[in-house]
């Protein structure tokens, strides 16, 4: 399950299509492969045959890209649609020079197989080498092509075009969900949170309704169900033919005290926070829970700061318990989540972050205000983890049998001391690194790309086009420590 859902979502298919010598290899080498963009342009690339593959890694996504020919382009478009099917991503490039008529059909087809091969699928247009036409002409164009319903970028890679068009391909992967996890885990955040709210708002679903509303497949519902059908949440019933699945008490109980719980303002929670520099305005607490969500042991970093986070918006039966819960359903369809962001709770106003590990059946969750990244601290609280791990594993069998946990109090002074050491080492090197500077670093990407790559021996090439990928990657994930570690490595090259 896991594995189909890695593939599912980290694998993307994205199809590069367009006439011959509009520049699609050309793209390809520059965004992917970091190539200069000086160097394409005096040596141009040879034309490519019938469809290249190639994998490539950005971010965290694992990215096939099929280069087509532009020479066969009609093929594409006719006898082999087949190569769109499954896309998540089509780049249609299309040279600027093309009269706006020609542009206009080929928009229109592309549309038209899209629809029918790969109706999932993102499709943009890139109106490339813009460098060949005066301003006049991309006026002519944007007014002819106006009433299109797509996305157009106007793109070159000559040097005086590069930054806009960087900007372009950050906005096309930002689009794509190209995104260091976090896609997989705002898709899975909705899915529990929309199961839930379709039950509650039609009280009873079918399997096959709530499949075609979540718009998953059978799997993938059942292994999303049956947790919350082990935990007694919701009932599934077979009725004559079909399935049907409703909520129970507990399971109604359950979400809304869910929603209210993530239902905290930034007013009322900063007001919570009396001192904004304290540790408990950067983290919360943490819980561990089991597999079943029951919670093992809970630490705050002051006296009530976690349940005063969660239970800002006047939910007195506040149970810890719950939260648990509903993160270990999420953990059955993934090892590691990492909800960057409540809004995708679908709850207004959500101003909390929860990151969670899981090892060895247990899941530990970090509550966070918005202003800490705990991603930088990954390594910390993974080596706080284990030491949990250690420290209890001749009693843990105990604890599954038992559900004892009272052994675990025992820790919560030395973990809180560790969790202030972590915080406070965060603050003092968090300074200035944490606002990421996207325009700095963006010129930077665009200088980079002036370099030209020739004067460098042959190895140096590489790593040098290696950075290139790297920087564009902190760009497109506003990483702003990734940055900093670059940025040094990076004006080496540029003073040189
Ligand atoms: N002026 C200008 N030329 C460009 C630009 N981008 C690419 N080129 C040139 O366009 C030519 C064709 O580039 P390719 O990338 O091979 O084109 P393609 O679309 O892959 O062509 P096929 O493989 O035949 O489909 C090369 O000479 C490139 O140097 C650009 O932005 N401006
Ligand atoms: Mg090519």
């Amino acid at each position: 399950m896991i594995s189909f859902l890695r593939e599912m979502k980290l694998s993307k298919k994205v199809v590069l299509v367009g006439p011959q010598e509009v520049g699609k290899s050309t793209l390809r080498k520059w965004i992917f492969e970091g190539e200069s963009v000086i160097k394409l342009l005096e040596n141009p690339l040879e034309a490519t045959f019938g469809v290249e593959n190639y994998s490539y890694n950005l971010l965290l996504n694992n990215i096939g890209v099929f280069d087509l020919a532009g020479q066969e382009n009609d093929r594409w478009f006719e006898e082999n649609v087949d190569i769109f099917n499954e896309s998540d991503l089509i780049l249609n490039v299309l040279d600027a020079r093309f009269a706006p008529k020609i542009l206009s059909d080929k928009i229109d087809l592309a549309l038209k197989v899209e629809k029918q091969q790969a109706p999932k699928s993102l499709l943009f247009f890139l109106i490339h080498k813009i460098d060949l036409i005066d301003s006049k002409q991309i006026e002519k164009i944007k007014k002819a092509l106006k009433d299109k319903n797509v996305e157009i970028f106007y793109t070159s890679i000559k040097l005086e075009y590069l930054h806009s068009t960087i900007e372009c391909f950050i906005e096309i992967f930002k689009k794509s969900g190209f995104e260091w996890g976090s896609k997989i885990d705002f898709d899975l955040v909705k899915l529990n949170t929309q199961l839930f709210h379709f039950l509650l708002e039609k009280k009873v679903m079918s399997l096959k309704k709530l499949e075609k509303h979540l718009d998953i497949d059978k799997s993938t519902l059942e292994s999303l169900i049956n947790p919350y059908a082990e935990a007694e949440l919701l009932n599934k019933q077979k009725v004559e033919e079909e399935t049907l699945v409703y909520l129970l008490e507990k399971g109604e109980i359950f979400y809304k005290k869910i929603l209210k719980t993530f239902e905290v303002d930034s007013k009322t929670q900063t007001a919570l926070i009396t001192d904004e520099d304290s540790i408990a305005s950067y983290l919360y607490g943490l819980i561990i829970s089991d597999m079943h969500g029951k919670t093992l042991i809970s630490i705050e970093t002051e006296p009530d700061s976690l349940y005063k986070a969660l239970n800002a918006a006047d939910n007195d039966q506040f149970d810890i318990e719950l939260i648990g819960m509903f993160l270990n359903a999420l953990q059955k369809f993934s090892q590691e989540i990492n909800v960057q962001n409540l809004s995708s709770f679908r709850v207004q106003g959500a101003n909390l972050k929860i990151s969670s590990i899981s090892k060895r059946n247990l899941t530990l969750t970090l509550f966070t205000s918005p202003k800490m990244d705990a991603g930088d601290l990954k390594e910390e609280f993974d080596n706080l983890f284990n030491l949990f791990l250690s420290k209890y594993e001749d009693f843990l069998p105990a604890f599954h049998k038992t559900g004892n946990v009272s052994p675990f109090i025992d820790w919560i002074p030395e973990a809180e001391g560790i969790l202030k050491k972590i915080i406070i080492k965060y603050k003092e090197t968090k300074g200035n690194a944490k606002i990421f500077d996207v325009e700095k670093a963006k010129n930077m990407y665009a200088f980079l790309n002036k370099v030209d790559e020739k004067k460098f021996k042959l190895e140096k090439q590489l790593q040098f086009r290696n950075l290139k990928v790297k920087l564009l990657e902190t760009i497109i994930s506003e990483d702003g420590s990734k940055f900093m570690e670059m940025e040094s490595e990076i004006t080496e090259y540029l003073t040189e």
